[in-house]
């Protein structure tokens, strides 16, 4: 479903939908991890109410020996802490025209928090998954309707996804017990993928012979360039850059005014698909870039900060930023050209118009 065309209003739905899944300020880019309060939210239905004294995780379906473990189970496992730049795969979608109906991200819905809990594989080695599994299957205890069609939040990943090691079940954020909002008691963390895959509020994991075609997989989370277009899987996130919009904002419309001098434009990149390793800055609107220093990564999964000394003279300017990860995929500078029908993986470079007087 696709609304109105850019520059026209946003509907009351849409409007509705961002005041209960905020996005980051970007003057969080800051820290290097986002304090809890500051991350993105995504909550497609409503947060669940749980108790964790009688939480428990089923691990069943396509596997020798299912499992049934307390949350105090989970927390006497092995634990890892690892930051990770985790990022809404609707984040741009505010950018394309006509844009489609759902949460109207312009550049916020991203954040990078620590992460605690046990690694997934060595549970579902345990658990012993069958030789004709072909997905590990994850149950959210929200459910709604979607598509007209009432169903749990639910997503699914490859067998081989879902072993690699980086895949985690997390009980901590930031080092506190999750929040309500991001997932309590219990969570899926895929890093590398965009965050619809990163399933809280986990009931279930079912391991499963055929793959799932449920709502959040079938109908939604696809590329498609029209609706007749069946469309490949939304997985990875693509390289993406953003900065801290330099100097002081308008109240209302936001644009900035910098004073003139050397300014230290600052910010954080990321990629899904392999390591950043080039970040460039514009400040005449994309017809000139240099290359941004670049801070070391957090870890693997983080994002990393970049750096970029700009002698600001009066007059009006456009500075932009894009990353280029290690498989050489880059942003492109125009929206346009990542229109698809649920507006996916818009990472077109930002723009920040800038004042300088
Ligand atoms: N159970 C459940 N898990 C979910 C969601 C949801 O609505 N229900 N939203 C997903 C989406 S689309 C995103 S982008 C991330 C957001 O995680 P956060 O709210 O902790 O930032 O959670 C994912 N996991
Ligand atoms: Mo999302």
């Amino acid at each position: 479903m696709t609304g109105p065309t850019k520059g026209q209003e946003f509907s009351s739905e849409e409007v509705k939908l961002a005041l209960r899944n905020p996005g980051m300020h970007l003057e969080g880019l800051r820290y290097p991890v986002t304090p809890i309060g500051m991350h993105y939210l995504l909550i497609h239905f409503d947060i669940p109410l749980i108790d964790p004294a009688d939480y428990e995780l089923r691990v069943s379906g396509r596997v020798r020996n299912p499992l049934r473990l307390s949350l105090e189970d989970v927390k006497a496992r092995p634990a890892v802490t690892m930051p990770v730049a985790m990022e809404c795969a609707g984040n741009g979608r505010a950018h394309l025209s006509p844009r489609p109906i759902s949460a109207p991200w312009h550049e916020e819905a991203v954040g990078c928090a620590e992460w605690t809990g046990t690694p997934l594989g060595p549970i579902l080695e345990e658990a012993g998954v069958l030789d004709d599994a072909v997905e590990i299957l994850f149950a959210g205890h929200d459910r709604g309707i979607d598509d007209g069609i009432e169903h749990d939040y639910e997503r699914s990943l490859p067998v081989e996804e879902a072993l690699r090691e980086e895949a985690l079940l997390a009980y901590a954020m930031n080092g506190e017990p999750l929040p309500p909002q991001h997932g309590f008691p219990l969570r899926l963390v895929v890093p590398e993928w965009y965050g619809m895959a990163s399933v809280k509020w986990l009931k279930s994991i079912t391991a499963t012979s055929e793959p799932f075609e449920g709502v959040q997989q079938a109908n939604k989370y696809l590329y498609q360039s029209s609706e007749d277009d069946p469309g490949t899987p939304v997985t990875r996130k693509l390289p993406h850059a953003l900065m801290v919009p330099p100097g002081i904002p308008d109240f209302l419309t936001r644009e900035r005014s910098v004073r003139p001098g050397p300014v230290l434009v600052e910010g954080r990149a990321w990629s899904g698909f392999g390591p950043v390793e080039r970040v460039e800055f514009s400040a005449d609107g994309g017809r000139t870039w240099e290359d941004a220093e670049l801070g070391e990564p957090l870890g693997p999964h983080a994002w990393r900060s970049w750096s970029c000394e700009w002698d600001a003279e009066p007059g009006e300017y456009e500075l932009r930023v894009r990353a280029t990860d290690a498989t050489g995929k880059t942003q492109p500078l125009e929206a346009e050209v990542t229109w698809n029908q649920g507006g996916y993986g818009v990472n077109v470079v930002q723009r920040v118009p800038v004042s300088v007087g």
